[in-house]
């Protein structure tokens, strides 16, 4: 943080991710906005992350189901931990750093989150570029120890500490043309609560996991400077939080500034929506207790397998909180939660798409 002298009053220079902290408030009041992991990447019927196939860049499913871009789009850095110039999607990193800055140059919200290979469990060079789910990766829960690996003392300790510097250089790359940093929500060690990646519940303790939070974060805010991110902590659909529970692994009101969860309807309707409507009652009253952003930082229902699931199941209980922001994940072929135009639940989409209170880049971009 910086402070100028003017007179004999200190003014405060509030930083990037503070400036960013302040616009999600501003939009807030107007409704929350529609967000989508790697949006202009690929859809459920194209893929455009080679990047030679000029065609693609700038499609994006949600643009062609109603004219307008997400406002907030999401991308995920794992791989770029080894070097690997394609992330575990498949996504060149060179295509991320492009379009990141496109949409934040557009008007957009960028988000970031990293599912990191097992550092403890990894071959020594890594997988294949773009490979995922080999042994090794954030799945991988064979270990136990991965946590206490890379904190200070641990085997892997220096290992992670270079997989952190890999991160820091890329996230270094992501400025505008004028040199600026790019605001982003950066959501790292994500859905803890749940035992299905190395930083899960059942892989460390409490101190274990506040110990990794705090190394990631004192690395890239105090060793590297970077003053752009504002700090997301979104764990998993509980739906049985308790203030006791949710503090244990809690990073600490210092070095948290959105709260939020990823909550996907596995299971059936009525127990996706007693559990979100329960959760959201909770962390929405954390977060005004004490002044935190609220989102849904991962969501939706695999595939669309029910069409008017946005209007009718999500949007209703959506509509009771302050959230700045919803997620829906990637529309992958195989796996997708977000529309297509040829889709059915298009026309539901469209129905979101108008309701007055949830936002897209064009209700945005002119809002700074
Ligand atoms: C998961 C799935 C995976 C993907 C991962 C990271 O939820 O979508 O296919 O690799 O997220 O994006």
């Amino acid at each position: 943080m910086m402070m100028a002298a003017c007179g004999t009053k200190e003014v405060k220079e509030n930083t990037i991710a503070e400036q960013l902290a302040d616009r999600l408030l501003t939009l807030r009041q107007n409704g929350y906005m529609m967000g989508h992991q790697d949006a202009p990447m690929y859809g459920v019927t194209w893929d455009g992350t080679y990047r030679g196939d000029s065609a693609e860049l700038g499609k994006c499913d949600v643009l062609a189901t109603v004219g307008d871009y997400p406002a907030v789009m999401g991308f995920d850095l794992g791989g770029i931990e080894l070097g690997d110039t394609k992330n575990l999607d498949s996504v060149p990193f060179t295509r991320i750093h492009d379009e990141l800055i496109a949409h934040h140059e557009r008007g957009g919200i960028v988000t970031v989150s990293w599912h990191p290979r097992n550092p403890l469990t990894t071959a020594p060079l890594g997988g294949l570029d773009g490979q995922k789910f080999p042994e090794g990766s954030a799945w991988d829960v064979t270990d136990t120890t991965v946590v206490a690996s890379i904190l200070p003392g641990g085997s892997q300790f220096e290992k992670f500490q270079s997989w952190m510097q890999k991160l820091g250089d890329f996230l270094q790359t992501l400025k505008t043309k004028d040199g600026q940093p790019v605001p982003i929500i950066f959501r790292p060690w994500h859905e803890n609560n749940g035992s299905w990646f190395w930083w899960g519940q059942k892989l460390c303790t409490d101190d274990e996991f506040r110990s990794l939070w705090n190394m990631l974060q004192d690395y890239l805010t105090k060793e590297r400077g970077f003053s752009n991110l504002l700090w997301s902590y979104s764990p998993n659909l509980d739906g049985k939080w308790t203030e006791e529970r949710f503090m244990q692994r809690y990073p600490g009101n210092d070095r948290v500034t959105l709260i939020g969860e990823d909550a996907y309807q596995w299971g059936t309707e009525e127990d996706f929506k007693r559990d979100l409507t329960a959760d959201l009652t909770f962390l929405s009253g954390f977060a005004e207790k004490n002044g935190k952003l609220l989102a849904m930082t991962e969501c939706g229902l695999k595939n669309m397998t029910d069409s008017t699931w946005w209007t009718r199941v999500l949007k209703p209980i959506m509509d009771q909180y302050p959230l700045s922001y919803f997620l829906l994940w990637r529309n992958y072929k195989e796996e997708y939660f977000g529309p297509s135009p040829e889709l059915p639940c298009a026309a539901d989409f469209k129905k979101l798409y108008e309701a007055e209170n949830t936002l897209f880049l064009k209700e945005i971009e002119k809002i700074k």
